[in-house]
């Protein structure tokens, strides 16, 4: 090979070829109606500072994406923006004693640079950040719409205090129950909030069934799934006769339960109500031991999870309920496993059959009654149901039954997709029923039916479906995020601030001191004329919760600088065609992106039901990490890059030592990049040492995209070399290039096996392409390098125009992941002359005529025995191949002198000659 004239720098390469996009202003696109749409967008950034090898992942994916559907002649949206309002704003704020609002436009425009620098084909012009008033103040405007309609809607809300910094704490501030700054223990406090009303039935159901539509992995839809957490049983009501101090009813003399098990009514023997439930609240006015228990509820975990592993414990209110099916009086219990957020904050005890009531009946020595015969004691219906086959009752069939919501909820005998968890199921026993007919032999389908139909002629309950999913709390006491369109009035009390007054901007320069939310000591901010009355009010100075940004941000984009919240741009570009982002959004921006979606559809803002139709979750970045232990057990973490690591003759790594002072440190094993454990590779310093391309192939190269990718040095070093390989010899052949353009295609056999070669590989290639698998386009593309190698080691004019043809495929190929070197080599080679620019040039397919080989190759046998083989024309006849089979030396060895008895030919495979 000769030495090429150019060497390859990648540093001046991509800053050069970058320039020829930006003054071309390539990468704007417009609402082009003559070719199909295709719109890519990562999950928007927050501006945390720097960019992390994460996000190099991330937008390398949607890039290569967008790039090569580009070629393929689709109209491909690529936009970007940044996530900009939120808590590390403020915590930056209190460090450096800088306003978020500074801070976070520094970080925009540092990673900004970052991003161009990796040369990503962002349609900038559509660029914006949520922080900004002609973004946020459509949240207010749809806030406000909301409210309107009833889907926003104001309650208290229990928030954690922190008595010293006298300021309201997100969750993750809350760390063992004390404040993160002050230390202090975290009271529980209750105040107004805004909630959208997600969990309502339609949106709930809605957001359940639409999931069967998406393509999306199937694991984030079950997270979804299990987050609606959908359950069908039965709401009823324990009658009493409990009077508050004025007399009246609580709760109207009924306290309601929800259970699943409605076949289990027979068994209950107690019930168990939350600490914040009104009967708790009664039974401990004159209980100050009840009270004290109550308050330790209280202080403990809301968790579900945590609710499920602790220690179950209650204490005897001294009120009774009663049963509704048999009379008789029932205790109430305060237990601290109900959840008061949940069905109607009191259960029926059954502790025959439900393990948490068992644990409780067990501690407290309460009666267990046992009514149904387990699963394994009956035998399974064909039908996938369970039935008692000793006596069922025909009257209680199930098809013919014409009354309350089964049928409507979908229950089938073999539809075990709501079976609740937590029970064994069977048959009913000691179950009878007086007045109606008995509970017992019937299965669990039937049973609730029975329980619920009774329970409804009695007005006492009905069927019902209850979610898990609890509506959105939208209420933040923050500084930092869209200030909440309300004001409120001594006289009106809570007034909407007019459609025109918007946006309520947020004071920028505001620095928060860990004392509360700043806004409160802005007079210039709280202090507004009621717009309903006129007189002196304050400003709302609650923000909004950063995933209302988040909902919608994607739209905005297809509509920039519109005097809407969208255009008709957003008919146009959405649904997305392809969402890319972190597992760790799987269930809460997604589903809240959903929701708002669904909203806006109901408010004419978009004719569309679901925002992704494909959802990609790209794995995480990985690398090794290290350590040392201080003797209190604590462990510093040394970053790879200060580390050096000995290997074994297998590469495994067996001992690391410190760069600095040459003493050992321990290997951790690879986690996730990360700043905890100082295992982070900067991106910059990547692209600074070898360029965007190369940390581009790598991040491509080393795994699939939805894979976890483990960082290596090695691997960069070798994308690298690949590179030099690829531009040392596309630069070495650009005379052959130039000479053979005109040439034949293919006018030898060489040229010929050249093209077969080239399109075998060009067909995996487009494949994987299709299928989002760039790591196997990459090896596709190293193996089209080598081929070619091989082809151009001897003179290359009988390649013929075959030549140019495979060189243009491996550019094109490789373009999407490495677009800054292979645009150079496009235009250094000439291609760009004759085809046109890179960007836009038509995407290599698989020419099938290339794989069809013309040229068969025969074994030869001299009676029946392998002597030698020959290659032959597929059309060549018998007697062509008759007088070329003789004529090899081999064969003459065997058959001088002799006569050919017969000549038979096995099509395509064997010649034998029988002499
Ligand atoms: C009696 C029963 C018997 C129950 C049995 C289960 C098994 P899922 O499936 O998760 O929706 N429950 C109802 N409200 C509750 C609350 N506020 N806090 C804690 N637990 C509550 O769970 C529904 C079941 O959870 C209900 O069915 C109820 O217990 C309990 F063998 O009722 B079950
Ligand atoms: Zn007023």
């Amino acid at each position: 090979m000769t030495t090429p004239s150019t060497p390859y720098n990648p540093s001046a390469l991509e800053t050069a070829v970058r320039a020829t996009w930006q003054a071309g202003d390539v990468y704007t696109v417009t609402e082009n109606k003559d070719k199909p749409k295709f719109y890519a967008c990562s999950m928007l950034p927050y501006p945390s500072g720097k960019l992390h090898m994460g996000h190099v992942r991330n937008y390398t994916i949607n890039d290569v994406m967008t790039r090569q559907l580009r070629m393929k002649g689709y109209n491909v949206l690529m936009p970007m923006g940044w996530d900009a309002f939120g808590m590390p704003a403020e915590n930056a704020a209190m460090t450096h004693n800088v306003p978020p609002a500074a801070w976070t436009y520094d970080n925009i425009a540092y990673m900004k640079k970052q991003m161009q620098a990796m040369g990503l084909a962002i349609d900038w012009s559509r660029e914006f950040a949520t922080c900004q008033p002609e973004y946020y103040r459509w949240n207010q405007w749809f806030f406000l719409k909301m409210l309107e309609k009833g889907i926003a809607y104001r309650k208290t809300q229990i928030v954690n205090w922190d008595p010293i910094d006298q300021t309201v704490l997100a969750n993750e501030q809350v760390i063992d129950g004390r404040g993160w700054r002050s230390g202090a223990l975290v009271e529980k406090r209750e105040i107004p909030g805004y909630y959208l009303n997600i969990a309502n039935e339609k949106y709930a159901e809605e957001l359940l069934k639409d999931l069967d539509d998406l393509g999306w992995p199937e694991r984030v839809k079950l997270m979804q799934k299990n987050w609606i957490g959908k359950s069908v049983g039965v709401r009823f009501a324990f009658t009493h006769d409990i009077k508050n101090q004025v007399g009246e009813l609580i709760q109207d003399g009924k306290m309601y339960v929800f259970t699943t098990r409605a076949d289990t009514i027979m068994g209950v023997t107690f019930c168990a109500v939350a600490a914040e439930h009104p009967l708790a609240t009664h039974a401990a006015q004159n209980n100050p031991e009840l009270q004290a228990f109550i308050d330790k509820c209280k202080l403990g975990s809301v968790m579900e999870a945590d609710m499920a592993t602790m220690e179950k414990e209650g204490m005897n209110t001294g009120l009774q309920v009663k049963h509704p099916l048999t009379g008789e009086m029932i205790d109430v219990w305060v237990g601290n496993y109900v959840l008061m957020s949940y069905g109607d904050g009191a259960v029926m005890g059954v502790p025959a059959h439900d393990e948490r009531d068992f644990a409780f009946a067990k501690k407290y020595k309460l009666d267990i009654k046992p009514v149904i015969v387990p699963l394994k004691h009956a035998n399974q219906c064909e039908n996938g149901g369970y039935e008692n086959t000793t006596n069922i009752s025909p009257k209680w069939d199930y098809e013919d039954e014409n009354t309350t919501g089964i049928a409507q909820d979908g229950w089938k005998y073999d539809d075990t997709q709501w079976l609740p968890e937590h029970a064994e199921y069977g048959y009913c026993i000691n179950s009878n029923i007086k007045d109606i007919n008995s509970l017992n032999d019937c299965n669990f389908y039937r049973a609730i039916k029975i329980v619920a139909n009774h329970l409804a002629t009695l007005k006492l309950g009905e069927l019902k479906t209850t979610y898990r999913l609890r509506d959105w709390g939208i209420s933040r006491q923050r500084y930092w995020g869209t200030p909440i369109p309300l004001i409120h009035c001594e006289s009106c009390g809570v007034v909407p601030v007019p459609e025109k007054d918007l946006p309520v901007v947020l004071p920028e320069d505001c620095i928060p001191d860990g004392s509360g939310n700043p806004l409160n000591k802005r007079e210039d901010f709280l202090n507004v004329a009621c717009p309903s009355c006129g007189k002196p009010a304050r400003r709302e100075t609650d923000t909004m919760d950063t995933f209302i940004d988040s909902s919608w941000y994607y739209m905005r984009y297809t509509s920039p600088n519109a005097d809407s919240m969208v255009d008709e741009r957003n008919d146009y570009w959405m649904p997305m065609d392809q969402y890319i982002g972190g597992i760790e959004h799987a269930i809460l921006h997604l589903l809240y992106a959903r929701f708002w979606t669904k909203v806006m559809r109901d408010m004419g803002l978009v004719k569309f039901n679901e925002p992704f139709k494909n959802l990609l979750t790209q794995g995480m970045v990985l690398n090794e990490t290290y350590y040392r232990e201080k003797d209190n057990g604590q462990k510093i973490w040394f970053n790879p890059a200060d580390v050096e690591v000995e290997h074994d003759d297998k590469g495994r790594p067996i001992a690391a030592k410190l760069k600095a002072d040459g003493q050992a440190v321990h290997i951790g094993g690879t986690e996730k990049m990360a700043k905890s454990k100082n295992n982070g590779i900067d991106p910059q310093a990547l692209i600074e040492q070898y360029g965007a391309d190369t940390a581009r192939l790598f991040t491509m190269f080393a795994s699939p995209p939805e894979q976890t990718l483990e960082w290596s040095d090695s691997g960069v070093e070798g994308s690298h070399r690949f590179l030099k390989r690829v531009w040392n010899f596309c630069q070495s052949q650009k005379d052959s290039i130039a000479a053979l353009n005109t040439a034949e295609l293919t006018p030898s056999a060489a040229a010929k096996e050249l093209r077969f070669t080239v399109h075998t590989l060009l067909k995996q290639i487009n494949f994987d392409y299709e299928r989002l698998q760039y790591n196997t386009v990459a090896s596709g593309c190293m193996k089209l390098l080598n081929e070619l190698e091989t082809a151009c080691k001897n003179d290359t004019a009988s390649l013929g125009k075959a030549l140019p043809e495979a060189v243009s495929i491996l550019i094109r190929a490789l373009y999407p992941i490495v677009p800054h070197m292979t645009y150079q080599l496009w235009q250094d080679l000439g291609y760009a002359n004759d085809l046109g620019d890179l960007l836009d040039v038509a995407w290599p397919e698989c020419d099938a005529s290339a794989l069809e080989r013309n040229d068969v190759t025969y074994m030869v046998q001299v009676n029946g025995k392998l002597r030698d083989q020959l290659t032959a024309a597929k059309t060549a006849d018998k007697d062509v191949l008759q007088s070329m089979a003789l004529a090899l030396p081999n064969v003459q060895k065997f058959t001088e002198g002799l006569t050919v008895k017969k000549f038979i030919v096995v099509p395509n495979k064997l010649i034998n000659i029988v002499v």
